[in-house]
């Protein structure tokens, strides 16, 4: 094996991808939620569906949460039944989008008693961070407006800065606000984060701390996603991604799944920039709402290795030399060379290196978890959207 391939090996033994703990539970569009047999009735049982994940893919240790659909009396406890099952608790998503008081917004409502009550469940985030380990808060806001002349937009920023303000103040050592943007939905005429540079502003005056989240599904059709994770990488502000695939708009699809050549070229702008080195946490964030939860999330979590895998056999002396001579059609090739790479057989013997199935799917599925849960969580609400 040459020293080449080994450091492709090691960045792949070593890679982490998040899994959210909503991906779990049942999903569905404004239309309909088909609920599916065997769903999580709890967060602890999210956990367990979690480490199924990781104990077949040995790369997803950590799972997100989403406060208050992820809501115990007991954080530390979850805590602990994720250490027992090999997990760690991973980003702490805040919810402010969920409640009557929220129809004008949070953190942007002109009432400052619904702006308190908004900033207040961010605090509780950071207490949850605590009592877990988590080390990121992340934080989406649906707030905006949906008519010209509803709201004052720069009014809204400055309720936006001061709660984010207050929020980071709170932050402890080695713990990050991950701010996520959105181009729309579900507000249609402004939105108060919007996109990269919007939250990038806000992120640069708060501090180191405050870095970007490109949740891949939040951009116009067309727009160059590498370009954005190349830009905030360089600048130190490029804190993670929220994963999944759009057609259309925000469509949660599976990552890697509609455009896997897109995947490919930001994770070669995430090796290009020392992402897969630093702190830049890859997390999913999809509904899985026609198919199986559990093998969606193991295919999901196989195509961002394989996007990886493809970046990081990217020949980067060959590229800089044909970048170098100007030579447009050798750069290409370069990339192109990589892209085209079945890294299938490289991530099969990894996992074997890793004392794992070569087939995550096929593992699975043998495992006899589905058969199981299915008969298990007959009793009960299972988990879903808002519970
Ligand atoms: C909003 O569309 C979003 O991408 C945010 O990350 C939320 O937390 C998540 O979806 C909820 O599914
Ligand atoms: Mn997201
Ligand atoms: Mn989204």
């Amino acid at each position: 094996m040459t020293a080449a391939v080994s450091a492709v090996k090691a960045a792949l033994r070593n890679q982490a991808i998040e899994t959210p703990s909503w991906a779990y539970g049942n999903s569905g569009t404004r239309f309909k939620v088909f609920a599916q047999p065997g769903v999580p009735r709890t967060p602890r049982e999210k956990l367990d569906d979690a480490a199924r994940v990781h104990a077949h893919t040995g790369v997803a240790p950590s799972v997100a949460l989403h406060i208050p659909w992820d809501r115990v009396d007991d954080y530390a406890a979850l805590a602990r039944h994720a250490e027992e099952r090999g997990l760690r608790i991973g980003a702490i998503n805040a919810n402010v989008f969920q409640d009557d008081e929220y129809r004008l917004g949070s953190v942007c409502h002109p009432d400052a008693a619904v702006r308190r009550k908004a900033l207040d469940h961010l605090l509780e985030c950071v207490d949850i961070m605590d009592a877990t380990g988590s080390g990121d808060l992340k934080l989406w806001f649906a707030d905006g407006t949906n008519y010209p002349g509803q709201d004052d937009v720069r009014a809204r920023q400055d309720r936006l800065a001061e709660a984010l303000a207050a929020v980071y103040e709170r932050l402890g050592e080695g713990q990050r606000m991950l701010l996520e943007y959105k181009l729309f939905e579900p507000a249609f005429y402004t939105t108060d984060v919007p996109d990269w540079g919007t939250a990038y502003a806000h992120c640069l005056k708060l501090g180191e701390k405050a870095q970007v989240v490109v949740d891949t599904g939040h951009h116009a059709p067309g727009t160059n996603i590498e370009f954005i994770v190349a830009v905030l990488l360089r600048e130190g502000k490029l804190g993670g991604f929220d994963f999944n695939s759009r057609f259309y708009a925000d469509d949660d699809l599976m990552v890697g799944a509609a455009d896997p050549f897109q995947l490919f070229r930001i994770m070669y702008e995430v090796v290009r920039g020392g992402g897969h080195e630093s702190r830049t946490a890859f997390m999913l964030d999809q509904c899985h709402n026609i198919e199986p939860k559990i093998p969606a999330i193991i295919r999901s979590v196989m195509n961002v290795q394989e996007a990886t895998a493809k970046a990081l056999l990217v020949d980067r002396e060959a590229l800089s030399a044909a970048q170098a001579e100007g030579d447009v059609l050798a750069a290409n090739a370069v990339l192109m060379d990589a892209y085209n790479t079945d890294v299938r057989p490289l991530l099969a013997e990894v996992r074997e290196e890793m004392g794992l199935d070569p087939d995550p799917i096929a593992a699975y599925h043998r495992s006899g978890w589905a058969e199981r849960i299915t008969e298990d969580r007959k009793d009960g609400r299972q988990a879903g959207w808002g519970a």
